[in-house]
């Protein structure tokens, strides 16, 4: 592929994902990523011994929302909404390699294929961060949850279901995986009345691959008026557990998702001087 196929991805061409490289892709079965080193991931960088894995889990195979593995790939519209399959990256007009498949644009991530990812080419999540002022009267902090696959602490977002709004998963999604249990969901239904959107493009996700790849839109929903402190927030099924974090606490997260705290703590400052 050439440098040309990228020139619509300018803009974030000095980005450098690290979470998608040089690890174990799958403990089971056991994938390993070709290793790919920091001044190599650019794909304007010529690179003639690359030779990453091909990889598609068995379990993304027919399921309702996965790609077919051999979609009709002249047929699918790549960088389009496509029925009701958003196909189109946040990033830039993505490139298609010889086999006519997306590529990441981003750069090498050492596996070829899907890997554990339901759609080829940009997979589309929502992300909510929901905060609120800690009973000290000054610390900020937000709703948590940890994850299943990894055991890492993230922000509960999940994915968007084909022909879904934004909107709808983000509510969905904290319903999901913070509010198990709760009877009464649409009391807290104001609290998505006044969203703030943080961010809007690539996540640096461990499931990524070379044709593959995580794409997010964060947004804060800050709950000023003390609606949530009548509904006992628990984790739902995907998530093992569930606290409230303080922004500051330098806590390690999953993905991306330090850098959408640190967004989190840049607004908040913002309008709060
Ligand atoms: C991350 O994966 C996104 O930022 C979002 O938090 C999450 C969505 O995937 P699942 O939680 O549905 O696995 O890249």
């Amino acid at each position: 592929m050439s440098i040309w196929n990228h020139l619509l991805c300018r803009p974030i061409m000095n980005f450098v994902h690290n979470k998608c490289r040089n690890a174990i892709y799958s403990k089971s079965p056991l994938v390993n990523r070709f290793p790919v080193p920091n001044e190599l991931t650019k794909w304007s960088r010529e690179w003639l011994e690359y030779s990453p894995n091909e990889f598609t889990d068995p379990n993304v195979l027919g399921k309702v929302w996965a790609d077919p593995e051999i979609p009709d790939l002249k047929k699918t519209a790549w960088n389009r909404i496509d029925g009701k399959v958003n196909r189109v990256s946040f990033v830039c007009e993505y490139a298609v390699d010889s086999s006519l498949r997306p590529i990441n644009p981003i750069g090498r991530t050492g596996i070829s294929g899907r890997g554990i990812l339901g759609r080829w080419g940009p997979n589309h999540a929502a992300d909510p961060i929901v905060t609120r002022i800690a009973e000290d009267g000054t610390t900020l902090e937000f709703v948590a949850i940890q994850r299943r696959d990894t055991g890492e602490w993230a922000i509960p977002g999940g994915m968007v279901d084909a022909g879904e709004q934004v909107s709808q998963t983000l509510r969905r999604e904290f319903a999901e995986e913070a509010m198990s249990g709760v009877v009464d969901i649409g009391a807290i239904d104001e609290l998505w009345n006044n969203g703030k959107e943080l961010y809007r493009g690539y996540v640096d996700d461990p499931r990524n691959t070379d044709n593959a790849w995580m794409e997010t839109v964060v947004i804060n929903f800050h709950d000023s008026t003390g609606l949530l402190k009548n509904v006992n927030l628990q984790a739902g099924d995907d998530a093992k557990a569930l606290r409230w974090i303080p922004v500051d606490s330098g806590e390690p997260l999953y993905a991306s998702h330090e850098h959408f705290i640190q967004l989190l703590k840049e607004n908040f400052n913002l309008n709060n001087l």
